[in-house]
């Protein structure tokens, strides 16, 4: 990839020559964190830009780009290439996404897919290209690691990623993958939107309940942070929540990296940065979490202040759900939360949900929320063997009239607030079929 990466350099610098620059960028953590290094690194460089960030390129949006713009993508538009070939604009893409379709001769691609190599997140490209720009990009390698965290490639830790954690200066160490895991433990705990442990996870009394079990008491007024803990009491914390989560493959993914990045002059848990940028992006301020992860003390206090938010909300969306009746079948559940859950953030409850031991891996989940005079739905497989949800969905909604978007083990859609009841009804008709079939 590194000499991939120097010729596109030395193409990008000729065509960005007295031209305007329109840096296009994904809106999840990894996209902004692309788009925040290749800020940065262009206004060192001297080359003046404009950046947006989107949800996601449709033909549309791609059309009404101005035809005299350089066009770069940042950690997207791998499946956008057609849309492109109809562009005369020179064009220019940064991503890791799969490419289905053949690449346009305007189009000149770093992609690690089209290089056979091992895989690397947006900004991880991102952060190869601006250090090969200059070496002073050196200190946006964390950037590169909260990306790469965004992006749950972590788990994996590949020879390039060996060597962006060396120039970020993260300390690596295993433990409990709650986080933050910079924040005193009882906190931690009870706001834990990543991993939800019943009884423990919105529940204050159900966390010191865990933690007198795990024999961990406060010093001078305070829990320690899970960091901190040494291996003795890691593990009595690891047994006790196992004995509430009572299930070995949700504990296994409970354990692994943690990434101490500095930033802020603060030691912080990357999987918290990342969280927090992606709850600024999705409640639609991305100008936010691109400030604050440009070093901005404004936004930093306004990033916190909305993940503070987000987290509140996600957290009693979570007791909601374990605390009301849901419809339930062999093999799926349904969560029709009205208008008790966001549907800014049903999506996001669905997938907790599904990682969460409280259903057995084969389950449907779909979770419904209300918007306006339409209902959010979003449909997550737990584990990794089950029926396509996608397809499900398709089933249901195509007749009522609503696109399905996702994937087969996630996806959603919206529909109509007039069709509650008989998506219900359909969806249980056909989930029950489907299992007489099997
Ligand atoms: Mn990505």
């Amino acid at each position: 990839m590194h000499n991939l990466i120097k010729e596109v350099i030395a193409k990008f610098l000729v065509a960005t020559k007295n031209k305007s620059l329109r840096v296009i960028s994904h809106f999840d953590t990894d996209g902004i964190t692309s788009a925040a290094i290749m800020s940065r690194a262009l206004q060192r460089a001297r080359i003046p830009y404009t950046l947006d960030i989107v949800k996601n390129l449709d033909e549309a949006y791609i059309e009404k780009l101005p035809t005299t713009d350089i066009l770069l993508f940042l950690d997207l538009a791998s499946g956008s290439l057609n849309y492109l070939a109809k562009k005369p604009n020179t064009v220019f893409i940064l991503d890791h996404h799969e490419i289905v379709q053949e690449i346009p001769i305007n189009v000149t691609m770093i992609n690690p897919v089209l290089l056979k190599e091992e895989p690397i997140s947006g900004a991880g490209i991102c952060y190869l290209f601006a250090k090969e720009l200059s070496q002073q990009n050196r200190d946006l390698a964390k950037l590169a690691v909260i990306g790469m965290v965004g992006d749950s490639m972590e788990k994996e830790l590949t020879k390039k990623y060996s060597a962006i954690i060396q120039d970020a200066e993260v300390e690596v160490t295993k433990g409990l993958l709650l986080y933050p895991s910079t924040r005193p433990l009882d906190r931690t705990l009870e706001y834990s939107s990543s991993f939800y442990i019943p009884g423990v996870t919105g529940s204050y009394k159900g966390v010191l309940e865990l933690l007198r079990d795990a024999n961990i008491n406060k010093i001078d007024g305070k829990f320690k942070c899970i960091y901190e803990l040494t291996e003795e009491e890691m593990s009595s914390l690891v047994t006790a929540i196992m004995l509430r989560v009572k299930d070995d493959k949700a504990m296994e993914a409970m354990i692994g990296n943690l990434y101490l990045i500095n930033f802020f002059n603060k030691k912080e848990d990357a999987r918290e940065i990342s969280a927090l940028i992606n709850a600024c992006s999705r409640i639609g301020q991305p100008n936010v979490a691109l400030g604050f992860c440009l070093g901005n003390k404004q936004f930093k206090e306004q990033a916190e202040k909305i993940y503070i938010e987000y987290k509140q909300h996600l957290v009693s969306a979570l007791k909601y759900v374990s605390d009301t009746e849901k419809i339930s079948g062999k093999d799926y559940t349904i969560i029709n939360a009205k208008n008790n859950i966001k549907d800014t953030i049903i999506g996001t409850v669905a997938s907790i949900i599904s990682h969460s031991a409280a259903y057995k891996s084969g389950t449907m989940i779909i979770a419904l929320a209300y918007n306006e005079d339409k209902i959010k739905v979003s449909a997550r497989m737990v584990g990794k063997e089950g029926r396509n949800v996608r397809e499900v969905l398709t089933q249901v909604v195509q007749p009522m009239g609503g696109e399905v978007g996702g994937h087969p083990n996630a996806a959603g859609c919206l529909i109509s607030k007039s069709h509650e009841d008989t998506f219900i009804q359909e969806l249980r008709r056909v989930l029950d079929i489907e299992l007489i079939k099997v």
